[in-house]
This record gives structure tokens, C-alpha cells and sequence, in this order.
């Protein structure tokens, strides 16, 4: 077997920091056979002023403890614990820039068994280095997506507005398709045809001056998302219309690009064989994008309000 990239990290698991060799779960979670549980990605970057800052922090947390309240996972810690968790990690290990992984799921102590008597619920904070998701070069050149020919999931499957580990399945199997197939990345479409989000992205469309992302109905409120919305109404003076998109629009749209913590703000400059607009990076896009690193990285006073220093 490999090693894992985890290998010397520290963790924290239910209150307490461990060594990798001891951050073990038993086999038989009920998290990993049924897969019910909630997780969050926040990014910590390194500050013009050499302070490291984690990126909306307290809407991360907020975001976990609404996922479990939708899925009916009690939590025997609170938010603030859990941020602090989130914030003693990257000192723990370390870190100037990170990716921080805070996890709910369910232990062994319950048994098993789809009906859940006694939840014996875990919470786990991780962080790793975790560099540009679809490469450096996506982020200046734009990448290659293509339509999934798997759906995203009925509102009244799956409930998109949490950040469920097991609704990622339906993400993992059309992320595949799209690599296996040449692509970048899988953008999906909800049971009825329209545009939903990418593999692990909310997606934006650029046309005719004004920008359009689907309504937060179908997919999940990324944090990234909100963020850019109020980046491009407030300082790059764009109307932002949360609508319905279909897939043609997505084909001759001037502009189109995926937001994520992961991908960040990441051009689109192909989908499903057609160039999407001048078949490279758009302006906009790059626009955003510098000023959403700008505001990451303390540079903007208005947004110090998303940073959370880690002292
Ligand atoms: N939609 C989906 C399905 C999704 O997974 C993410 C984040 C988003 C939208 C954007 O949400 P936000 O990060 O709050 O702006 N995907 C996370 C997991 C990626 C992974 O491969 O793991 C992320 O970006 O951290």
C-alpha cells in the first residue's frame, strides 16, 4: 500500500490533538457503511502581513451545524468549539496556508443498522496543503468541462443545502466520467435539465453585461458563492440574477467560471466540445479572481470582516 499524504499531520478528534497513527476510526462507523454525515473545506491563507487568516470561518461552521440539522446528526459540540478546533489545527501543524477539513460523522458505539437509536456522533478537524484544485495552470488558462450524464439529485432525494459526505458519490461518479472522457471537471444538471453546479463548484455565467448562477434551491449555498456575488455587485458593478440556466445558455454564454473553496474562482474555456467565448480564460473571471485573492489575502479593508488571524 502507499503512504498516505497524511502521514506526521497532526488531528484533532472529539476535543483532543492526535498523531496520525492514532487518528483511527473503527471499521464498522456507521458513517462509512451508510455514509451519513456532514463535512466542511475552509482555506487558510497567508496574509500580506505574513499573519496566516482562515477565509469566512464562522460561515463555514455556521454551514456544518446547518448540515446537521438537516440531517438530524446531533452534535455534542458547539460552533465555537469547533471553530477554535479549525483554528488551533493550522497552529498545530504548522501552517502558513491550508485546507482545513472539520468532519461530523457517526462511530460504532450505536451499532449498526440503517435506523439510528443511539447516535454516537464523532467530530474531527484536519488540514493539509492543499494547492490549486485543477491546477495552476486552470487558474490563468481555464479548463475543459463537460455536461455529466449523471443528474444532481431531486430536491427530495438528496437536500442540497447540506454538505452531506454521501451525496459526494453522485459527484465522484460524474467527476470520473469527466476525466475519463478528456475533461477537467463535470458540470450537472438537476433532474428536470437545467444547470445545477459543477462536481465540487457552484458555476457563474457570463452574457450580455450581467452575470447568472442557479438559485440556491438546487444547489449547495457555496461560501464562495455569497462571497463573490457581493465582490461583483458591490466593487466590479455587475448584476448578479440567481436564475435558472439551461444548457445552452452554458454553450454561448461570453464567459463561464466555477467557484469553490477548493477551485477558488477558476475559468471555464471549454464545455462539451465548444469554445465558451474566446475559448480562453475570461476577463471578468480573472478580474474576479484577482480580487477575490486580494480579500483572501487582507489586502482589501472592506472584506476583513471574512478573516479570522490565526495568532
Ligand atoms: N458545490 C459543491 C457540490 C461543492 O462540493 C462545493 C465545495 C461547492 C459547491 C462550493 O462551496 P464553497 O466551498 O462553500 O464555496 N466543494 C468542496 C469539496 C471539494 C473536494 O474535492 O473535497 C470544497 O471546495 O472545499
Amino acid at each position: 500500500m502507499n503512504s498516505s499524504p497524511f502521514e506526521g499531520l497532526k488531528f484533532w478528534m472529539d476535543g483532543k490533538f492526535t498523531d496520525y497513527s492514532q487518528a483511527k476510526i473503527s471499521v464498522n462507523s456507521h458513517s462509512l457503511h451508510y455514509g451519513l454525515g456532514a463535512f466542511e473545506g475552509i482555506r487558510c491563507y497567508k496574509t500580506n502581513s505574513g499573519k496566516s487568516a482562515i477565509f469566512r470561518l464562522d460561515e463555514h461552521i455556521e454551514r456544518l451545524f446547518k448540515s446537521c440539522q438537516i440531517l438530524q446528526i446531533p452534535v455534542n459540540f458547539s460552533e465555537k468549539e469547533v471553530a477554535g478546533a479549525c483554528v488551533d489545527i493550522v497552529k498545530k501543524n504548522g501552517f502558513e496556508e491550508c485546507y482545513i477539513r472539520p468532519i461530523i460523522y457517526i462511530g460504532d458505539a450505536g451499532g449498526l443498522g440503517i435506523f439510528i437509536k443511539h447516535f454516537d456522533t464523532r467530530v474531527a478537524v484536519s488540514a493539509w496543503k492543499w494547492g490549486a484544485y485543477l491546477g495552476e495552470e486552470a487558474m490563468k488558462k481555464g479548463i475543459k468541462a463537460r455536461v455529466s450524464s449523471y443528474a444532481r439529485f431531486h430536491v427530495n432525494t438528496f437536500m442540497g443545502m447540506s454538505k452531506a459526505t454521501g451525496q459526494y458519490i453522485n459527484s465522484i461518479l460524474a467527476k470520473k466520467e469527466a476525466i475519463s472522457s478528456g475533461c477537467d471537471e463535470a458540470i450537472m444538471l438537476d433532474t428536470s435539465g437545467f444547470v445545477c453546479e459543477a462536481s465540487g463548484e457552484n458555476i457563474f455565467v457570463y452574457s450580455n453585461g450581467n452575470i447568472k448562477t442557479p438559485p440556491l434551491s438546487s444547489v449547495l449555498p457555496g461560501i464562495t458563492r455569497a462571497s463573490v456575488i457581493e465582490i461583483m455587485k458591490n466593487d466590479m458593478g455587475l448584476e448578479v440574477m440567481e436564475e435558472r440556466l439551461t444548457r445552452d445558455e452554458l454553450y454561448i454564454a461570453e464567459e463561464v467560471f466555477l467557484t469553490g473553496t477548493a477551485a477558488e474562482v477558476t475559468p471555464v474555456r471549454e464545455i462539451d466540445d465548444r469554445k465558451i467565448g474566446k475559448g480562453s480564460a475570461g476577463k471578468i473571471a480573472l478580474e474576479l479572481q484577482d480580487k477575490f485573492f486580494k480579500i483572501a489575502k487582507g489586502g482589501n479593508k472592506k472584506y476583513e470582516k471574512w478573516l479570522t488571524y490565526v495568532r
